[in-house]
């Protein structure tokens, strides 16, 4: 091309003028995406930056002795923005001897997680499984307090650092009863789940409080209808419930249903969100993990999804082979399905809200510029993109007006202020744009940015 000097118009023929062609077509249609699409510079390739450009996360259940595994580190740290500790903060691992706690290896996840900009799920407070054996020969009274004792240490423990906890798991009995499950923590009166929603909201008052379970896909389940009663009951008598996880293991004897989202949007409309909390579906279908996704984002407030490992090997199914990368840290066709799925999603129908009328925002000063635009809006939260210029490794400062909170950032490594409202954002070395997702709380101020460092 160095033939040619800016403002020659002659027409070219031959093989370099098509290639020129090409770049400049491809040049265009980039430009007009980045115009048109926010958000598209980066996410589009990973699990959690197209989940977050969604307003929802794309978590993994995650072991602590995997940590040291470099294949397995690599795609969580690419792929995922929430992680759920599989078995390191259940009760026989925080309190393995009564009154005696234990957190390093959830610790060691929650610290991998965090400073990383991902989110964690706590799981779980309550649970008639996994109990210590000093709790397990426990009843009455006894148990009772123990089990309330256990829920405040934890979640006091870990708060402001669990995003949402499962207080309650599995506490419904499987079949057409729609009992509860006969356990020592129920035999200690049925109104044991409330008190443990109570103990949790009172430890943790930032964190939403879930109820989880399996076998409460399909809609017209007896098990199904149960949670729901309860949670409808919750919700009338001002029991602190926020969420409900839905385990979500399919296999050939629980299938996945078209039903699904009937059941997620029922919930939802009782005025919790709901979560796809331990996602696995045996052999893998691409189809029906891109349902999945596809449900969860039609219900504005299904947050996002979590799949029970990362690697077949990982699973606690390993021989169904049900999740998303394969024993060596390959993408499966189900990976394509569900980010496909997340790339496509459709934006729920919310009801409008009022858009800010201020005009995008810059620095007053610093040594680079961070201009930050209005992106995805939904009822309760909306997302924004920061552009920069001028540096590559950069730090923006942006702030949120309370009682305004970021829920979910991409492409970036967030820090915070004590207030939370104040986010400090690194590079992650290469990219340019990052984005994050505000919950208004009722206030639609557009976040400002303070300022933009080169470093
Ligand atoms: O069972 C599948 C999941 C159903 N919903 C609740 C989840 O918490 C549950 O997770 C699984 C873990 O994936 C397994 O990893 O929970 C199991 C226990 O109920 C976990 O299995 C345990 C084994 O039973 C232990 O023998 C083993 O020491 O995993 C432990 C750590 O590998």
């Amino acid at each position: 091309m160095t033939e040619r000097c800016q403002g020659d118009t002659r027409p070219r023929t031959g093989p370099r003028a098509r290639t020129a062609i090409v770049l400049a077509a491809a040049a265009l249609l980039a430009a007009t995406s980045a115009a048109f699409l926010p958000g598209t510079a980066s996410a589009g390739t990973t699990l959690g930056a197209s989940a977050a450009e969604k307003g929802r996360y794309f978590g993994t259940a995650v072991a602590a002795s995997r940590l040291s595994d470099g294949n397995y580190t690599t795609i969580l740290n690419r792929e995922f923005n929430s992680v759920t500790p599989e078995n390191e903060m259940k009760i026989d691992a925080t309190e393995p001897q009564q009154g005696r706690f234990s957190y390093g290896a959830a610790e060691q996840i929650v610290n991998h997680a965090r400073s990383r900009g991902m989110s964690v799920r706590g799981h779980t407070l309550a649970w008639h499984s996994q109990q210590p054996s000093w709790m397990e020969s426990m009843s009455g009274s006894a148990l009772r307090s123990a089990m309330l004792n256990h829920v405040t240490q934890v979640a006091t423990h870990f708060r402001g650092q669990v995003v949402a906890w499962d207080v309650v798991n599995e506490a419904f009995e499987d079949g057409t009863s729609g009992a509860r499950r006969n356990s020592n923590l129920q035999r200690t009166g049925n109104d044991w789940i409330e008190a443990a929603f109570r103990a949790a909201r009172a430890a943790d008052p930032n964190a939403k409080l879930c109820y989880n379970d399996y076998n409460t896909d399909n809609w017209t389940h007896a098990k199904t209808q149960a949670v729901y009663n309860m949670v409808r009951d919750f919700k009338a008598r001002g029991v602190p419930i926020d969420c409900v996880g839905f385990q979500s293991h399919f296999n050939n004897d629980s299938p996945y249903v078209s039903n699904y989202r009937t059941t997620l949007s029922s919930f939802a409309a009782l005025g919790v969100d709901v979560q796809v909390t331990e996602l696995d579906i045996q052999g893998a279908p691409a189809a029906t993990y891109r349902s999945v996704v596809e449900d969860c984002l039609a219900v504005a407030r299904c947050n996002g999804v979590t799949v029970w490992g990362i690697r077949d090997s990982d699973s606690w199914r390993a021989s169904q082979t049900p999740l998303l990368f394969n024993s060596s840290g390959q993408k499966k066709a189900a990976y394509d399905a569900v980010l496909a799925a997340l790339n496509n999603g459709t934006t729920p129908t919310d009801p409008p809200t009022t858009p800010p009328t201020t005009p995008p925002t810059t620095p007053p000063s610093g040594s680079c510029t961070a201009t930050l635009q209005d992106s995805t809006r939904w009822g309760d939260r909306f997302n924004s993109q920061v552009t920069v210029s001028g540096a590559s490794n950069w730090t923006v400062v942006v702030a949120v007006t309370p009682p305004q909170k970021v829920s979910n950032t991409w492409n970036g490594t967030p820090t915070w202020d004590s207030s939370g409202n104040v986010m400090t954002m690194r590079s992650n070395g290469s990219g340019t744009v990052f984005g994050f997702t505000t919950m208004a709380n009722g206030t639609w101020t557009r976040p400002v940015v303070r300022s933009c460092t080169a470093s």
